[in-house]
């Protein structure tokens, strides 16, 4: 009984989704990041609905001002007559049940029909959450134009988000350009845009300038010579020319090929991203550190470990299915 619930309310969510339904979409994310039975279902039926958004990735070192850029850029996309929406990989702050970030994005009034949602950072070592994809899959498929996914720039998150992100805008501040070595070894490789914001502040012209000396984007020999913007979000300062050069940067990926090349990335992590979650199913943490004890007293090794697991799991979805 409770699978065939399931089942007819991920019916019922989809559709809800797919007419564009933003209390539908709330539901279906909360749905996934709980990995409630259904959500599987879900995701199956959205997928083919989906593809068509463009993903911007805003990050930065802390305290820079992404929610505030973020805040100004749905505002500006939206006063465009974009559809647009956001969610928030927010590591610094506890899960609050899928409540938005009210005190740290500061949602103006053109903001009320923006779908914006955070989701904790669970899982994978710093990295980009679990149900990202997930959700992901759900604003595309409600038919927005941009989605736009706001993390903290701190090590591995920046590489998921890499491989997550159509366009990424890393977002600095006046004197973080100054130790142009440490930054280039991180997160300006994968930058396509660089913001640097509060700009209002002393010395944002010099960290521009810097910048712009020594950094190129990720995407330098393929056709997209990066740019270095000043923006002060906080004074809706440079947010304009921002949304023009992320629209510059949609129109390059679709020009070059390095769009579908991007995509293609997406398709192997998203599906590397389930495979993960299939093995952690078939696999529970407990059983993995039984097998862990094993080899620890030299009773295995790792590489037959490693495929009997997987041939175990194999076999235990094999009888699912035919059940
Ligand atoms: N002077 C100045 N302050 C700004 C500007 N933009 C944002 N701020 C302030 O910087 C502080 C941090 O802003 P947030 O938008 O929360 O920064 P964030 O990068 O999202 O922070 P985390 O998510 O915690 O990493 C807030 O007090 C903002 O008001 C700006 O352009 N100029
Ligand atoms: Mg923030």
């Amino acid at each position: 009984l409770t699978a065939s619930l399931s089942r007819s309310t991920a019916d019922s969510l989809a559709e809800g989704v797919l007419a564009g339904d933003r209390a539908a979409a709330a539901r279906s994310i909360t749905w996934i990041e709980n990995g409630e039975t259904g959500a599987d279902r879900l995701v199956k039926l959205l997928y083919p609905k989906s593809g068509r958004a463009h993903v911007v990735g805003v990050t930065g070192p802390p305290g820079v001002g992404k929610s505030t850029l973020l805040s100004a850029l749905l505002a500006e996309a939206r006063r465009r007559g974009q559809k647009v929406g956001a969610l928030l990989v927010d590591p610094t702050s506890p899960y609050s049940g899928g409540a938005l970030l009210g005190d740290r994005l500061r949602l103006s009034h053109d903001l009320e029909n923006v779908f914006v949602r955070s989701l904790a950072s669970r899982g994978r070592g710093g990295g980009l959450s679990d149900a990202l994809w997930g959700a992901r899959r759900v604003l595309d498929a409600m038919g927005l134009d941009t989605i736009f996914v706001e993390t903290v720039g701190a090590g591995q998150a920046d590489v998921d988000l890499a491989r997550f992100a159509d366009t990424v805008v890393v977002t600095l501040m006046p004197g973080l350009g100054d130790d142009i070595q440490a930054l280039k070894a991180g997160i300006l490789e994968i930058a396509d845009i660089l913001v640097v914001n509060k700009s209002d502040l002393p010395d944002g012209e010099r960290t521009v300038a810097i910048l712009k000396s020594f950094w190129r984007s990720a995407a330098a020999g393929r056709g997209w010579e990066g740019i270095v913007l000043p923006a002060a979000a906080s004074l809706s300062r440079g947010v304009e020319a921002l949304w023009e050069k992320i629209l510059d940067h949609r129109s390059f990926l679709r020009k070059s090929g390095e769009g579908e090349r991007r995509r293609r990335d997406q398709a192997d992590e998203e599906l590397m991203s389930y495979i993960r979650k299939e093995i952690g199913r078939a696999q529970p943490a407990a059983r993995l550190a039984e097998h862990a004890e094993k080899l620890l007293r030299r009773e295995s090794d790792p590489v037959s470990t490693a495929r009997r697991l997987l041939s175990l799991g194999n076999n235990r979805n094999a009888k699912r299915k035919k059940r």
